[in-house]
């Protein structure tokens, strides 16, 4: 490069950087096991980011595990919003999912996950948050924080606190509460641990949940059975699509139903990290069986159920981020059955994904340095 060319090159690029405004980076094309590719933008990058979420204006919201959230343009440039309060970040642990209010539009209100710590640092819980979300000031800005769900209850050790939130149809609340690695407790009616939680929107307690005699914890669970379930999405019809990693392989896809108990830790399609096995889910017709699972794993994290105009051919499909198999994965819905039906790859965990008000696709990778891409067709 000649050497003004070059010079002008780091002036450009400390132009950017001294803004704190998106850096320039090549597109690049990645094509499936079926031989359909995208064009994969580089938009922003973000140091451990692990939830996003759209808002109407097309704008983002994106969290990362360490603690900080963001509201990102469509061109990437990071704006960190105020007001964020102090979350335990270690292991799996740290801020986690953030979403819309179904009515966000007219109440600016948020839903934000997150782990704390309890008896000086000895344990651990997942915790919601209902905030309002102010991006009119010259700061974007958090106000009145509201604790509308603890996960009960806190003990040692950082991981599977699962913590991913989502709004039904109905406009009422499901929070995935992890197993914390205790595994016996997703059998138990006295621990929210492995369950999926169903709540009001305010944090109430509906009365039609399914376990009404079970004690009063026992009357905020939807489903049980559950391991580590860092994906959620409802489908067009309504129904709900909630995926689990599994012990040493076994991830699975599950339709949620209503009252319904999923098996852990008596089945699994995968084994214990220690080479024990665990009698497969057909061994035991009580439990509710995944449409989907994995051997080998794919370490699923980040779900959406795609329902855009860009991609008419996967309206109805399912897409899962890929940690360990580092792969966007499409999933084939089909009445209740789910397969998956491509495999998109680039190297890089993929730890979130979401699809915008245009039906484009974007997805977090994860760990540190991580971009957050916009996938199109390719032109
Ligand atoms: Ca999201
Ligand atoms: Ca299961």
């Amino acid at each position: 490069m000649p050497r003004f060319a070059a010079i002008f090159a780091v002036a450009l690029a400390a132009v950017f950087l001294a803004a704190g405004q998106p850096t320039v980076a090549e597109s690049f094309e990645t094509t499936d096991t079926n031989g359909v590719t995208l064009q994969a933008f580089p938009v922003a990058t973000f140091d451990e980011p692990w939830a996003m979420t759209f808002l109407p204006d097309g704008t983002m919201l994106v969290t990362t595990k360490p603690g900080k959230l963001f509201h990102v343009t469509r061109d990437g440039e990071k704006t960190e919003v105020a007001g964020i309060w102090d979350v335990a970040y270690g292991g799996q642990g740290g801020l986690g999912d953030v979403v819309l209010h179904p009515d966000f539009s007219q109440n600016n209100l948020v839903y934000i996950s997150n782990v704390e710590t309890q008896d000086g640092g000895d344990t651990f819980r997942a915790v919601v948050r209902r905030v309002r979300f102010d991006r009119f000031g010259a700061t974007p800005t958090l106000a009145d924080a509201e604790q509308i769900w603890t996960q009960t209850p806190n003990v040692p050790g950082q991981g599977h606190f699962s913590h991913r939130i989502a709004f039904g149809p109905d406009g009422m609340l499901f929070i995935t509460s992890g197993e914390r690695q205790k595994l016996t407790p997703a059998q138990d009616f006295t621990t929210a641990l492995g369950k999926i939680i169903r709540l009001y929107a305010d944090g109430r307690v509906p009365d039609d949940n399914p376990w009404q005699i079970r004690g009063e914890l026992a009357k905020t669970f939807w489903t049980m059975g559950h391991r580590n379930m860092l994906g959620i999405d409802f489908d067009r019809m309504g129904r709900l699509w909630v995926h689990e990693m599994g012990p040493r392989h076994g991830d699975e896809l599950n339709l949620i139903v209503r009252g319904e108990n999923y098996g852990w830790p008596v089945v699994s399609n995968g084994d214990h990290y220690s080479g024990v096995p665990i009698p497969d889910h057909h061994t035991r017709t009580e439990f509710n069986t995944p449409k989907a699972f994995w051997v080998p794993a794919i370490s699923p994290a980040g779900l959406v159920i795609y329902d855009g105009e860009m991609f008419p051919d996967w309206r109805g499909d399912g897409f899962i981020g890929g940690l360990s198999s580092q792969a966007l994965i499409r999933i084939d819905i089909s009445g209740e059955n789910a397969r998956e039906a491509g495999r998109f790859e680039w190297g890089k965990s993929i730890r979130e994904i979401e699809q915008d008000p245009n039906g484009a696709l974007w997805v977090l990778e994860d760990d540190s340095d991580a971009r957050l891409l916009r996938l199109t067709p390719k032109d």
